[in-house]
């Protein structure tokens, strides 16, 4: 499968900066630290094309990249970061829920988590979003680089348990290091974005 040309299209500290709603979106969420940018750059072969491992605390905007064929990827603010203050945390929480909520393009989301965790309270609450608003999306258990094959058993029947996931539609083992199930990902990009924003 081929891969296709990426960019950087522009950056949105708000709703009504974000690009025209014309082509179908599939963002990015997941907490500081789990490999959403990485996530990026492993989809699009392009090793720096999303800052990774930038100081939490200054990606506060809405990343978005546009791909040949017309589709576009949206880097979201991870959310959960401790050492943030509270106000601060509360605007992006805002900004990423405005966005789950409101954007009408929006086709997909593709949820980074360090699978090497457990999930916690922020998990619960995100996937409480993704279903309030009826958003499609894929769990991607990422670092699975990290885990022996005993480890990776366990963490998926733990997430798919604890979250109460269809784990065979919702949840992958992925490393965006080594790129594990990347064409998988594309497939299912693919196929949410040809189903549009709804
Ligand atoms: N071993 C391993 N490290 C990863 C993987 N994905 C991300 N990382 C590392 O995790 C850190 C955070 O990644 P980043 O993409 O910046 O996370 P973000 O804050 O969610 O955008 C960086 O040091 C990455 O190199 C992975 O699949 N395997
Ligand atoms: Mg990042």
């Amino acid at each position: 499968m081929t891969v296709p040309q990426a960019r950087y299209l522009t950056g949105a500290d708000s709703m009504d900066r974000c690009p025209p709603s014309d082509q179908p979106e599939i963002a990015l969420v997941g907490r500081s630290n789990a490999g959403k940018s990485s996530t990026v750059n492993m989809l699009t072969h392009r090793h720096r094309l999303a800052r990774v491992g930038a100081k939490p605390g200054v990606t506060t905007l809405l990343h978005f990249f546009a791909l040949d064929g017309g589709i576009r990827l949206v880097d979201l603010p991870g959310f959960g970061y401790a050492r943030v203050s509270k106000g601060a945390r509360q605007a992006w929480q805002g900004l990423i829920e405005a966005y789950l909520k409101e954007r009408p393009n929006l086709a997909g989301v593709l949820w980074v988590a360090d699978g090497q965790r457990p999930p916690d309270a922020l998990d619960h609450m995100m996937v409480g979003w993704l279903r309030a608003h009826d958003r499609p999306f894929l769990l991607l258990l990422n670092k699975a680089d990290k885990m022996t094959n005993a480890e990776r058993g366990r963490q998926q029947k733990v997430w798919a348990e604890s979250l109460d996931l269809y784990s065979q539609d919702e949840m992958l083992l992925f490393s965006a290091e080594k790129g594990t199930n990347s064409q998988k990902v594309w497939s299912w990009i693919r196929a949410r974005s040809a189903k549009g924003g709804t």
